[in-house]
């Protein structure tokens, strides 16, 4: 039997190479190649109308401006965060001095449960960064009541949350600042890249003087400053890839729906139906697996599809709180995050992008469905 191909978790949305071409021949011509560039303010701007957000600043990758967040809003002490998510949001809080504490999420959404917060809450505490994990919107109002309640900041990691909103308002708004990844494996990508969404003028400007060393101009240096700069080069795939990105959304949409449908009475096999209210990106298709229910534990079926080439990725496992830098610390015990340990044991993402065929999900679904 021949080999078939492999199926991957996920594949990046490319623009048309042509096009792409056109626009380096103008990079080419111009000899402008980075430091807010024409390309550059172009995306910005687009960016804004397209998310809905008033300022955004482009960067170099979505961890940047995690780390940037964090030095503008002059975070200090203890950060409450979630353990459920990609190291990036943990490192960039060690990265600025300061000490995460772990709470535990809630199951409906895999995003930090609002009920548990207050009690990790110290006199050190400054800052919340909750993650909109898959996607999939925190509960933003009762984060923002106790954010309020204790005087803290609230910086969102919305790598995962393109284009997502709720009552037809970007969640992005929300907080004190949001941040993003375009990475290559997200729904939208400048092959590497990430923005931080500020909302007034002012804080834009000082997030761009910090992503640019500090500089305020040719000889002044206002703050320790790091280089985050986006190019003109994937600025302008970004560009191309924008007018894209909602057919991209829309097969992404229609995989879901598959998944659902042939998923929906598989006992042991849970998975997230469409939130009321919310414009979702289906940037990934997590399903989790009760193994006394299904037969089988996740890593059993994880490896069964691994076998046949299909390669789902288990998104987030192990928990960040786990890995050697963070385990020692008292809010990283498993006692603490039974949520979060129990659904990172259970998850497997499913391969999902706008270049799936019906032939490979009935590859995979075929795998699944007992
Ligand atoms: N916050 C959150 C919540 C995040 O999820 C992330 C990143 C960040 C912050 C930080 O943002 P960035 O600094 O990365 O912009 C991937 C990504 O590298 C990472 O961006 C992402 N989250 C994380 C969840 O996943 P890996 O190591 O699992 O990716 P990799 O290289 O194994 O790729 C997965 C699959 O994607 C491959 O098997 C095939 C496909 N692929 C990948 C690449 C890179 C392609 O088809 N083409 C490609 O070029 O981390």
């Amino acid at each position: 039997m021949s080999k078939t191909e492999a199926i991957t978790v996920t594949s990046p949305l490319l623009p048309d190479l042509d096009e792409f071409n056109d626009l380096l021949k103008k990079i080419w011509d111009s000899k402008w190649v980075t430091n807010n560039g024409s390309f550059h303010k172009q995306l910005e701007q687009k960016l804004c109308e397209y998310l809905k957000v008033p300022f955004i600043s482009l960067f170099t990758n979505g961890t940047l401006p995690l780390l940037t967040a964090l030095q503008a809003l002059r975070i200090t002490g203890e950060v409450i965060t979630t353990p459920y998510s990609f190291v990036a949001t943990t490192h960039s809080i060690w990265w600025n001095g300061c000490k995460p504490v772990f709470v535990d999420i809630e199951e409906s959404t895999c995003g930090i449960n609002p009920d548990k917060i207050e009690a990790a809450i110290t006199p050190h505490t400054t800052a919340i960064m909750p993650v909109h994990c898959y996607g999939k919107p925190c509960d933003m109002e009762r984060i923002q009541a106790i954010a309020d309640k204790y005087n803290l900041k609230v910086i969102y990691d919305a790598a995962h949350a393109f284009g997502v909103e709720v009552d037809g308002k970007s969640v992005l708004n929300h907080g004190d600042m949001a941040t993003l990844s375009f990475h290559a494996t997200k729904v939208y990508n400048t092959l590497e890249g990430g923005a931080l969404v500020v909302h007034d003028a002012e804080t834009k400007k000082r997030i761009d003087y910090l992503k640019n060393f500090g500089f305020a101009g040719e000889t002044e240096v206002v703050g320790p400053g790091i280089n985050s700069k986006m190019d003109e080069v994937r600025a302008a795939y970004g560009l191309l890839n924008l007018k894209h990105v909602d057919e991209a959304i829309k097969k992404r949409h229609q995989v879901a729906i598959r998944y659902r449908e042939a998923l929906r009475d598989v006992k042991g096999v849970r998975f997230f139906d469409d939130m009321p209210g919310v414009k979702h990106n289906y940037s990934y298709f997590p399903i989790f697996v009760n193994a006394d229910e299904y037969g089988l534990s996740r890593d059993d079926l994880y490896f069964k599809l691994k076998e046949q080439d299909i390669l789902g990725r288990r998104y987030f496992y192990p928990l960040i709180s786990t890995f050697s830098p963070y385990k020692g610390f008292p809010s990283s015990a498993a006692e603490n995050l039974p949520v979060a340990t129990r659904i990172a044991n259970e998850v497997i993402c499913l391969p999902m992008h706008h270049g799936l065929s019906e032939e490979d999900l009935s590859r995979i679904l075929d795998l699944i469905v007992r």
